[in-house]
């Protein structure tokens, strides 16, 4: 599907998936959202996809929500803006594929959430991370106030969001809002790799590991525990069980099916 906002490549089991705006630093106006939308429904459905790599092209990875949008939406309207960005950052968070988010330079209010609804975020060293949303009288809408504080902890979620200050990649490696750092030039290919490992993983494995992992984070202990172990038996009932178990202690490479 062609697109106006967005590159989508696939290439295998890997899909990369860029926000092209680079004239208003990749802002995400209301059709690029819808774009963003419709290409993960897409990417859901091929039978094919297990990876996205989500970037920006030149200069940022996502500068925000779009500002002139944004200016002309009074208290009812961004009401529906925001429901419409945390819906897709939802689905993006709890689909069965693994987003990895190459952040390539500014990410930004509604960049940094999108960064954050991914499950792995690699940046480059020219990367800037931040909500700054309190400089435009506003706060962050597309689950910044939750996912950050989830990700760095109450106290500095609160001290970058009252603050707006901007993160540089190391300092957002040291806070855990990131996972690696890299050469800005290395960036897609460290990504592509990490994609790559995943892939060559039980596809299943992953899939459920990626529910428990969620659903571990939003709930108790003992209630995290208790689906990890329905999980476990439904990985254990898997042919790939079977294979990657059998191909372990015949010491060759496993061949996964996804069944
Ligand atoms: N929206 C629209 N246009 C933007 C945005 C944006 N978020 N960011 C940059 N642009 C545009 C600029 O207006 C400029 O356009 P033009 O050339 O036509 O003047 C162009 O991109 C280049 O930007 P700059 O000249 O400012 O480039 P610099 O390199 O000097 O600065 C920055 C880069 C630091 C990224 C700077 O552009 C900036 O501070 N941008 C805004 C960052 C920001 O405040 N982001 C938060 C936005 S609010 C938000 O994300 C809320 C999310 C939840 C919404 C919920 C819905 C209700």
């Amino acid at each position: 599907m062609a697109y106006n906002n967005i590159l989508v490549e696939k290439d295998g089991h890997l899909a990369i998936l860029t926000i092209n705006r680079p004239k208003a630093m990749n802002a995400l106006n209301n059709e690029t959202l819808t774009e963003i939308d419709k290409a993960y429904d897409e990417l859901m459905e091929d039978g094919q996809t297990r990876v996205v790599i989500i970037t920006g092209a030149e200069k940022a990875f996502v500068a925000g929500a779009d500002i002139k949008e944004l200016m002309e939406a009074d208290g009812e309207k961004a009401k529906v803006i925001s429901s419409k960005g945390n819906t897709l950052f939802r689905k993006i968070e709890s689909c069965d594929l693994v987003s990895i988010a190459a952040v390539n330079g500014f990410a930004l209010g509604g960049g940094c959430e999108l960064a954050m609804a991914c499950d792995i975020r690699i940046a480059s060293e020219k990367a800037k991370m931040g909500q700054p949303e309190v400089n435009l009288g506003l706060i962050p809408g597309y689950g910044g106030t939750q996912r950050l504080t989830r990700l760095v902890g109450k106290g500095k979620a609160k001290e970058l969001i009252f603050t707006a200050d901007m993160l540089d990649a190391r300092d957002a490696l040291k806070v855990g809002l990131v996972e690696h750092v890299t050469e800005p030039g290395e960036l897609m290919d460290e990504a592509k790799k990490m994609a790559k490992k995943i892939i060559s993983k039980g596809p299943i494995a992953v899939k459920l590991a990626k529910q428990a992992i969620n659903f571990g984070s939003e709930t108790s202990l003992p209630d995290g525990i208790a689906f990890e172990i329905e999980k476990f038996g439904q990985v254990c009932s898997t042919e790939d069980k079977n294979e990657g178990t059998k191909a372990f202690l015949e010491k060759r490479a496993p061949e996964f099916k996804a069944k």
